[in-house]
């Protein structure tokens, strides 16, 4: 037995995994005790990555127009069809539009070869859509981007603000942290989110902030300390330049951020009351209109209070994948020349030197929107597309599927053959996967980690590293790319950041240069940058200090009647981004089936839609349909929809046909959580749900969503005509049933085996049975009997377990809530004594609290 270690795929916590191979493709998980990220803890979704290693699905060869081609002549088309565009129409008509889902490595060959030899800066990267406001609030703030904390800090604080962060399900690992600091050292945690999130649930003050209204309320937060005399003005003094009229400009009041007064002094006592204080901040900070003046109003927080470069204190942006730092350091965003440098004469010359290039980009490429807008107008030819997925990812998703259509040489690199992007593409590059791939990762506290291969590459698939080096060989650049391997790339990226460098640039990693491959192979992770790069007060400006930056909240916008409401994008716990791989995965499936729309329950009163039916959301870009969940963890007038869904998974639930391309003018991070809409109920003529061992090519539907379950799929319809859903149904022994009573109809197939191949329930207007049961019969050792069948329930009902919250263990809702009844269980270590849940990875304890809350607020009610 193999054991590696490497770091998980998914977000930028960066856990330490150590994998165990067991056979070909087949491997067990655990996390990495010795990892500093993780310390051995793993979530839901590194712990299930067993079930998305195999080779389903893959792009194992290269495709021309969808044929199967050689390596050599996809390479030679690629590499031809750059150089005769850049010849014909300039440097500025092609583009490469790459992913925080790249090595460092991959990601500094793509760099160098847009920059350095295509000679423009077109190349930009889905982190644009992630973190660019938050680097663009570093470079306003600190002169560099540079992350000021380390994960130490959030279990050295005693206050803990969460901004537009559902940690609990998106930085998991993080979350255990922040949860251990509380149980250890009574840290406080603060979360200001619109919406009741489960990390919401679990906090010790929840501020149901307006939607933006962030800078007010920080703005807010700065006057109170100053009115309080906290300010830390020797800091201010020595390490901090303020703006001529900054105080005056403190702008914003509780109030216009939709808080009221008494939560905003509990606030305001709590963050007084407490000098280590990390504020943590992600999406709902970052992607917005406003994004980047709330970094910096959350950074002159710190900054004026003097709580930054201290243990346990800091402004800390969490990235959100696993390498979208390691974009940032090697200069992945159009924005960056290379290793943290801008597009300055001396800047240019030295990389055009340390390169010894042809030529230079001189001026800033365009960001991810705005590339896409030159694809729709013609302007930019030929665009290869890297481990990113844009036609479900980008905001107005409809008009960047135009302009793929449009554009006259589409390349995408993937391990999916079928994606919606790939669809578009005229060359299709088969890449190594995560467990296939070698090379390095930096997280959100700067730690440079490896990712190593686990198994052999499948067919013809290649390194993203190695198929770039290709073209740019074949484009005749071949004496600059002639890398033997990730190790010889990495000299060379360490190399770069200490060219010219003169203690200018924090990011200076140039004493890992000697790394030797021996000693590439054995790396542990390290950080650069330390635990707090910034311990000194010293800062990356002429002057070595930090700017406060005068930042006031952006006016409402005026409300459009036809679309009064507003739409919240974001996240599902065990999804990761548009499901290519955690779609694979039954178990992470389980969590949420569909996406749902969550909605106020006056707004959804107010328009007659009820609890579990459809609704179309409508915007001027577009409309999609989803499940409806009434919830009143929504505000009034805001309504969440997942970002997951595509067009392989869904007929609904698409969320990115929705938002428009509004993005923030500093950082051109596009504003996803905060778009006008309206919602309007959907009549379906009938429902149904078809659990089947093989996927069914479906009809065009009103709605479908498949999910993945054990030994097959769950798919879910609804339709507006009539329709034969026979067809959609195996060969085999048909059992039929029509239950007049429920107005249903059921059928359920039987292969030659006697074993279950498909079930399908119909209704028009009734209730269809519970999904459970009838779907675990795929994978039954026992053969049910057919009334058993047609009922979707076993003679004798076992208890029913409610939804999955639990997918280690396969612990359902009503099973935790019925324990915590019987067995008076009133703690998270009872639960798990009693039914296991919550104690494996960890990513349902927050759920688990929640019911606990509600049993004892049950209870108190009871009582009273
Ligand atoms: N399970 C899972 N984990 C992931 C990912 C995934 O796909 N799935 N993706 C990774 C990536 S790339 C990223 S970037 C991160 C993202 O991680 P997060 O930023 O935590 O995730 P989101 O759900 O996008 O948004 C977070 C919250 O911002 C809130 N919000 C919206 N508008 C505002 C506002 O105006 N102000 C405030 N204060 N809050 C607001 C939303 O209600 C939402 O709950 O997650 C990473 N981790
Ligand atoms: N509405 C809304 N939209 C959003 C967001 C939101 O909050 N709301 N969040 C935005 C954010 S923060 C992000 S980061 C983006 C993410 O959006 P995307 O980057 O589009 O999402 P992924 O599904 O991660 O796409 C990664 C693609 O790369 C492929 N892939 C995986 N590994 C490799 C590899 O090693 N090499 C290659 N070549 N390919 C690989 C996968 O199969 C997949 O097709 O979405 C953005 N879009
Ligand atoms: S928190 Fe979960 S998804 Fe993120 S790196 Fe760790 S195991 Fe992977
Ligand atoms: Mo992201």
């Amino acid at each position: 037995m193999k054991k590696i270690c490497t770091t998980c795929p998914y977000c930028g916590v960066g856990c330490g995994i150590k994998a165990e191979i067991t056979a070909d493709r087949e491997i067990i998980i655990k996390g990495d005790e010795d990892h500093p990220a993780n310390f051995g803890r793993l979530c839901s979704k590194g712990t299930h990555l067993a079930e998305t290693v195999s080779l389903e699905g893959r792009l194992l060869y290269p495709e021309v127009a969808g044929e199967r081609a050689e390596w050599d002549k996809a390479l030679d088309l690629v590499a031809n069809r750059f150089a005769d565009t850049v010849r014909e129409h300039g440097p500025d008509s092609v583009a490469f539009y790459v992913s925080g889902q790249l090595l460092t490595e991959d990601y500094y060959v793509a760099n160098k070869l847009m920059k350095g030899f295509i000679g423009s800066a077109n190349i930009d990267t889905n982190s644009r859509l992630c973190m660019a406001s938050a680097v663009a609030a570093h470079v306003r703030a600190f002169g560099e981007d540079v992350v000021p904390c380390s994960y130490d800090d959030l279990e050295n604080a005693d206050l803990v603000l969460l901004v537009g962060s559902n940690t609990a399900w998106c930085h998991p690992v993080i979350w255990q942290r922040i949860e251990k600091a509380r149980s250890e050292r009574g840290t406080k945690l603060v979360v200001i989110d619109p919406r009741r999130t489960e990390t919401a649930e679990c906090a010790d003050l929840h501020l149901p902030i307006a939607l933006d209204g962030d800078v007010a309320l920080f703005n807010a937060l700065l006057a109170e300390m100053m009115t309080r005399g906290l300010l830390d003005e020797d800091y201010l003094r020595d390490h901090v330049a303020t703006p001529t009229g900054f105080w005056n400009g403190l702008t914003g009041d509780p109030a216009s951020a939709g808080i009221d007064p008494e939560p905003f002094d509990q606030l305001a006592d709590l963050v007084a009351a407490h000098p280590k204080m990390v504020t943590l901040f992600s999406q709902g900070a970052n992607q917005s209109a406003g994004g980047t003046d709330k970094g910096n109003a959350i950074i002159n927080l710190h900054l004026a209070t003097g709580r930054i470069g201290k243990s346990g204190t800091g402004p800390f942006s969490i990235t959100g994948q696993p390498n979208a730092m390691g974009g940032r350091e090697v200069g992945g965003l159009a924005s960056m020349l290379a290793v943290h440098m801008g597009f300055s004469d001396a800047e240019c010359d030295a990389a055009q030197s340390f390169w010894k290039s042809p030529t230079i980009a001189r001026k800033p490429g365009r960001k991810a929107v705005d590339m896409f807008r030159d694809v729709h107008e013609g302007k930019i030819k030929a665009i290869w597309v890297m481990a990113t997925n844009p036609a479900v990812s980008m905001p107005d998703a409809g008009l960047v599927r135009e302009a793929l259509d449009r554009c006259d040489f589409v390349v995408v690199s993937d391990v999916i053959a079928e994606t919606d992007t790939a669809a578009y593409a005229d060359v299709k590059l088969p890449a190594l996967a995560w467990g296939e791939k070698n090379g390095t990762v930096t997280n959100s506290e700067r730690v440079v980690s490896r990712q190593r291969s686990l198994f052999a590459p499948p067919g013809e698939a290649k390194a993203d590293w190695w198929i770039v080096q290709e073209v740019a060989r074949r484009m005749g650049f071949g004496n600059a790319f002639a890398f033997g391997g990730p190790a010889d790339i990495f000299r060379e990226y360490a190399a770069q950041t200490g060219f010219h460098n003169d203690g200018q640039r924090k990011l200076d990693i140039s004493e890992w240069v000697g790394t030797s491959d021996r000693e590439y192979d054995d790396w542990v992770p390290k950080a650069w940058g330390g635990a707090s790069p910034f311990v000194e007060g010293k800062f990356t400006s002429a002057d070595g200090k930090a700017r406060l930056v005068v930042v006031a909240p952006s006016a409402p916008a005026p409300v459009d009647r036809a679309f009064p409401l507003r739409l919240n994008t974001g996240r599902y716990r065990d999804q990761w981004h548009t499901m290519t791989r955690t779609g694979l995965s039954p178990r992470l499936s389980q969590h949420r089936r569909e996406a749902l729309v969550e909605i106020h329950p006056d707004d959804a009163r107010e328009r007659a839609i009820g609890d579990g039916t459809l609704a179309r959301i409508m915007t001027p870009q577009g409309n999609s349909i989803f499940r409806v969940q009434i919830t009143e963890a929504q505000r009034k007038g805001e309504m969440f929809v997942p970002m997951h869904w595509t067009d392989q998974m869904s007929g609904g639930g698409r969320a990115n046909r929705l938002p428009d391309q509004t993005v923030d003018p500093v950082s051109g991070q596009p504003a996803y959580k905060n778009s006008p809409c309206n919602i309007e109920a959907v009549g379906a003529k009938w429902q149904a749900f078809l659990v089947s061992s093989k996927r069914p090519a479906l009809p065009a539907l009103l709605y479908w969503t498949s999910a993945r379950i054990a030994g097959g799929w769950l798919t879910e319809m609804a339709g507006a005509d009539n329709m034969d859903v026979d067809r959609l149904l195996p060969v085999g022994e048909h059992l039929e049933a029509i239950d007049m009573k429920r107005g249903m109809r059921r059928v359920a197939v039987r292969d030659g085996e006697g074993r279950l191949a498909a079930a399908l329930f119909v209704t028009r207007d009734g209730q269809l049975p519970s999904r459970e049961w009838i779907a675990a019969q795929l994978v039954s050792e026992e053969q049910a009997d057919a009334p058993s069948l047609l009922a979707a329930r076993p003679k004798v009902a076992g208890p029913d377990k409610g939804a999955i919250l639990c997918v280690c263990f396969n612990v359902g809702v009503k099973q935790i809530v019925g324990a915590i009844g019987e067995q008076s269980l009133t703690s998270l270590d009872d639960i798990g004594t009693a039914l296991n849940a919550g104690t494996n990875c960890g990513s349902c304890r927050p759920a688990l609290s929640k019911l606990l809350i509600e049993a004892q607020d049950i209870k108190l009610e009871a009582a009273e």
